[in-house]
């Protein structure tokens, strides 16, 4: 298989080779009803894996599971065309795994009902992450950043496992997400826990995006990436994996059931006031309870 995608700066890419499903793809009535052999090239080129560094499967684009997901779309189509069933693919690929900033899709069909000899008739697919899914988003304006006109903080904690690859793949996660975009940057402190002080300590971050997105979006996008490393909300001010909290959303005052904007408890909270100080041009500060670990931790 050659590739399709080109790169300008160093990538990462999976590749699914010659994937093999029976569907029902095809224009005549004869291909929809006994179906037919369709054959499946795909590579992924991803945002960088912290899997590299760290060996651990959910810091990666598993392709156990892309490879399901190819599979039932395949198999349950109900489109005529190859061109239709891969821009679905592609489209669920992009929502579905975060880490994959563009791919390309071929899908082959090596018994496609013409007289002759073939080895197969095939569509390829190439798309940006940006391309499949501007069209999903609520403003589809071509000049995408001129459209970033907020500005939302964004504080990031964690006291289990590997804090860091905690916050690190929060700050991929949320700079893959059409947009956002990454604008500031605190350092990374280690802090003393605060409410529940019967727990690990913290590593705390604050980040600044330029974004379109609404503020009860980003509390959404906010919270299925907390699931996505395992946070479970049992103890109010417990320990956990991964803890976003929208500090605030330009200058918005509200405060409705599921957001409070600004974030109520933030200023009685050093773990975030240091590092806000920080990036809104106060300088660095430690306290006993907040301490300065790394300044360039996460490439911006
Ligand atoms: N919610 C309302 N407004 C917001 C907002 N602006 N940002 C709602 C985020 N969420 C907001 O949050 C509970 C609910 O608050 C959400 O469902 C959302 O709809 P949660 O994160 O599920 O619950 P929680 O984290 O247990 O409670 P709380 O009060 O949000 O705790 P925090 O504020 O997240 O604090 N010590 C140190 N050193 N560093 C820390 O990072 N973090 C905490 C948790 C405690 N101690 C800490 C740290
Ligand atoms: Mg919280």
């Amino acid at each position: 298989m050659t590739s399709n995608l080109s790169f300008n700066r160093p990538q990462y890419l999976i590749t699914m080779a010659e994937m093999k499903f029976h569907s029902h793809l095809g224009v005549l009535a004869a291909e929809k009803e006994q179906g037919q052999t369709i054959v499946v090239d795909l590579e992924l080129s991803c945002f960088y894996p912290l899997a590299v560094e760290t060996d651990q499967l959910e810091q990666t684009v598993n392709y156990a599971q892309v490879f399901s997901y190819v599979k039932a779309m395949v198999e349950t189509t109900e489109s005529d065309l190859i061109e239709h069933l891969a821009g679905a693919i592609a489209k669920g690929i992009f929502v579905r795994f975060p880490l994959v900033a563009a791919l390309s899709l071929t899908i082959k069909k090596p018994q496609a009902p013409i007289e002759g000899d073939f080895a197969y008739m095939a569509f390829t697919l190439t798309a940006s992450r940006e391309e499949a899914l501007s069209g999903l988003a609520s403003d589809s304006a071509p000049g995408l950043t001129e459209s970033l006109q907020h500005t939302v903080i964004i504080s990031l904690g964690s006291n289990i496992g590997d804090r860091r690859a905690h916050l690190a793949y929060a700050l991929t996660r949320l700079q893959a997400t059409p947009g956002l975009k990454l604008d500031r940057l605190s350092s990374l402190y280690e802090t003393e826990p605060w409410g529940n002080t019967e727990q690990a300590k913290y590593l705390n971050a604050v980040a600044a995006f330029k974004t379109r997105l609404e503020p009860i979006s980003m509390l959404d996008l906010c919270q299925a990436i907390e699931a996505e490393r395992g946070r479970s909300r049992e103890v109010k001010w417990g320990p956990r994996t991964l803890d976003l909290d929208l500090i605030s959303y330009d200058q918005l005052v509200m405060e409705t059931e599921r957001l409070i904007l600004p974030h109520p408890r933030y200023p009685e909270r050093e773990f975030v006031t240091i590092p806000l100080a920080e990036i809104t041009g106060a300088g660095k500060r430690e306290t006993e309870a907040v301490k300065l670990v790394k300044s360039c931790w996460y490439p911006l």
